[in-house]
């Protein structure tokens, strides 16, 4: 047994040997001396065990202490809160307080984030009440936008007086394009004469465009100066016949058909042509047909398109794909017939080419023309708008100038 002096603590701390932190207890002996008591006590495990435990102590108390610590702060900033969104005298500066509070960077996510320090047995009730706090912030935020809303619509109220006897705007609508309106009036017309309206390709064969309308290798419409060519077999079509061609080849008779659509050639423009414009054609086949009948057609039309005192005149002309064939004039509409400055003093106006289908084009879409006969027409659709509307200069029509456009 160690006999020491007198000390004034129980307890000795010291280095021995470098080891450990020995924590060296003494006991009090009865004539007043210390004695260390037994050895175990000095095994540097268990004292180490003990220092852990001891600073676990104070690491759990210092949590607890930090959770103490953010019930007030989360408290204290409640009220903070609650402050500013009072005194915020607008929706941008609500916003502000939103951001400083509420945000990605603000005081409450960072109070979130520090919600790890805090003690597991503790965290569930202090992260409750972080949600609380989040809560009543968003519902003080919510109420005090709702007054924003509120004041601003009482304002707007008070302010904008509405006077309902003032005319309404008038919302300005497009309309239909010339060239639509006259389309559809020809269609309007067939149709009532029992036709129906058929479109094709504007990518055509040659085949199609030329050779079954009897127009042979060598005729000059397949110029390439005329005809815009993709290569020696396929073309951009030059006349809407090809669709009749087709409907031909399908060999369902009899055919009452009209073919409009966008045609092609290489034309420079200028007031009367363009290298792209519209044709409508007409094709009949059937027993019996005859140039009589195509006559009453083509005169039928043109008084319901110029009104009812409109005269035709047949012109003999010639096309490939027709025999016999006709130009068709109709009596001016604007002076009678008498001879005006529109129908440059002559009293007709041109409007259409015809004629009965030649038999080598019948034959050439399978068509026997010994038993079926038929007549066919093309008219430019933009030739029927600009006498309609007494345009002077076609490309008013491509030009989409509204101006232009709203008068029709
Ligand atoms: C014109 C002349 C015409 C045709 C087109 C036609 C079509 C087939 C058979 C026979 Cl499939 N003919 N079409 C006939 C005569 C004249 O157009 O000056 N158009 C603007």
């Amino acid at each position: 047994m160690l006999r020491v002096k007198q000390v004034e603590c129980p307890f000795f701390y010291g280095n021995l040997g470098g080891t450990a932190v020995i924590f060296r207890p003494l006991c009090r002996l009865r004539d007043g001396f210390f004695a260390c008591i037994k050895d175990y006590l000095y095994n540097p495990k268990v004292l180490l065990r003990k220092k852990r435990q001891e600073q676990l102590l104070l690491f759990t108390q210092e949590r607890g202490i930090i959770a103490m610590e953010m019930k007030d702060r989360l408290q204290e900033l409640a009220n903070r809160a609650k402050r500013l969104i009072e005194e915020a005298e607008s929706p941008e500066k609500l916003n502000d307080a939103r951001v400083a509070f509420l945000g990605k960077k603000g005081e409450l996510t960072a109070m979130l984030k520090s919600l790890r320090d805090v003690a597991p047995e503790d965290r569930p009730a202090v992260g409750q009440l972080v949600n609380e706090t989040r809560e009543r912030i968003e519902a003080m935020m919510e109420d005090s936008r709702k007054n924003f809303e509120k004041k601003l619509l009482e304002q707007k109220l008070k302010t904008e007086v509405i006077d309902v006897t003032l005319p309404a705007k008038k919302s300005r609508i497009g309309h239909r394009h010339p060239n639509s309106i006259a389309l559809e009036e020809v269609e309007r017309i067939f149709i009532g004469m029992g036709y129906e309206v058929v479109e094709g390709p504007e990518v055509e064969y040659a085949d199609y465009n030329f050779t079954k309308l009897n127009i042979p290798e060598d005729h000059p419409a397949r110029d390439e100066q005329d005809t815009f060519f993709i290569n020696d077999k396929i073309l951009l079509r030059s006349q809407t016949s090809p669709v009749q061609a087709r409907t031909m080849e399908k060999g369902i008779l009899p055919i009452r058909m009209i073919a409009p659509g966008r045609v092609f050639r290489s034309d420079e423009v200028d007031a009367t042509h363009s290298p792209s414009f519209h044709q409508i054609e007409g094709l009949v086949i059937d027993k019996h047909i005859t140039f009589a009948d195509l006559k009453g057609t083509l005169e039928e039309f043109a008084r319901e398109l110029f009104g009812p005192e409109t005269k035709t005149k047949f012109r003999p002309h010639h096309f490939p794909f027709t025999e016999p064939s006709a130009e068709v004039d109709v009596s001016c509409f604007k002076c009678g017939g008498k001879g005006c400055r529109f129908c440059k003093g002559s009293g007709w106006i041109e409007i259409l080419g015809c004629g009965t289908v030649h038999p080598n084009v019948l034959r050439m879409c399978g068509i026997d023309p010994e038993e079926y006969t038929g007549f066919a027409f093309g008219v430019g659709l933009e030739r029927i708008a600009l006498l309609k509307y007494e345009i002077d200069d076609m490309r008013l029509l491509y030009e989409n100038d509204a101006r232009f456009l709203k008068q029709f």
